[in-house]
């Protein structure tokens, strides 16, 4: 697939995506959603690529869905249709890529774009990152999974008061409350998303992978199916040449080379 809406590059283990629209503040259309899906896929098969870093060209991240290009006012289009065919399985695509995906998050994130950011595992702020949740702005409720990582990130009572109030987050706020994993000055932010990624390229990224599908696991279950699924996987990665090379290394006390199988 050629990426109209987006740039891909790989650097060494590491995938970056740049968002590519940024008159429209890298808004969301069901082209952009296509087009990460695809990303995701890519990256699912090839070995060679070990983790992704996803940012936004210019000065916003993603505004969401491009307001320009549906105009949804007459009432005759299907809300529900347009999010199970984009922004569900996009965001379902990047949950269940078993590979890690750093989130730098280099402006406004709002309402999808909100979720987009979400939809990763860790994310690096710039000091001018901020998250709107612009749903209830224009009479909607969340989507693209904000109402279910918000509450989990932020806690219920807090998500409550962002979405109904449509409150404004800036990134010094969105990493007390645990939204951003950390800040940076602007000018320094991507080199440490991008340090962070290409660490995690480098890493047991097998162990790395499962570890994410462990913690979706973890969400929806018991405690006890929770540690009974940690002791399954365990033995997954407890076979790997990851676990071999990491144990002999530490016995020969050097630093282990991960191979990520
Ligand atoms: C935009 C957009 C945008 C187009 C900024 N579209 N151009 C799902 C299913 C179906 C329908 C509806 O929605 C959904 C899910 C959703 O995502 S709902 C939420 C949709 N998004 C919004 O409501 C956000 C609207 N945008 C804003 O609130 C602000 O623009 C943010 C907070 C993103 C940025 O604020 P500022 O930094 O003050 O920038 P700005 O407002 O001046 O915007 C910069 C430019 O980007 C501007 O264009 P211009 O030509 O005037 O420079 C905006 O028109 C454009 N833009 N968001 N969603």
């Amino acid at each position: 697939m050629t990426y109209e809406t987006l740039l891909v590059e790989q650097i060494e283990g590491v995938v970056e995506v740049t968002l590519n629209r940024p008159e429209k503040y890298n808004a969301l259309t069901a082209q952009v959603a296509r087009e990460i899906m695809d990303v995701c896929k890519k990256v699912g098969r090839d070995a060679s690529m070990r983790a992704i870093l996803l940012t936004g060209a210019g000065r916003g991240f993603c505004a969401g869905q491009d307001l320009e290009e549906v105009d949804d006012r007459a009432g005759d289009h299907s809300f529900r249709s347009h999010l199970l065919k984009t922004y569900n399985p996009m965001a379902m695509a990047m949950r269940a890529l078993e590979k890690p995906i750093v989130v730098a998050v280099n402006g406004a994130a709002a309402g999808a774009g909100f979720g987009l950011a979400l939809a990763g595992d860790i994310r690096y702020a710039s000091e001018h990152a901020k998250f709107v949740p612009a749903f209830i702005g224009i009479g909607l409720v969340p989507d693209t999974g904000v109402s279910y990582w918000l509450p989990r990130l932020i806690g219920a009572g807090r998500a409550a008061e962002v979405l109904f109030s449509n409150e404004r987050i800036n990134a010094q706020q969105a990493a007390e409350m645990g939204l951003v994993n950390k800040v940076f000055p602007a000018d320094s932010f991507l080199d440490e998303a991008r340090s962070l990624a290409q660490k995690l390229a480098s890493g047991p990224t097998l162990g790395i992978g499962l570890t994410k599908r462990i913690l979706n696991h973890s969400l929806g279950v018991s405690f006890a199916e929770q540690i009974d699924y940690e002791a399954y996987l365990q033995d997954v990665t407890g076979h790997s040449a990851d676990y071999q090379e990491g144990v002999t290394a530490f016995l020969e006390k050097r630093a282990p080379e991960f191979k990520g199988m």
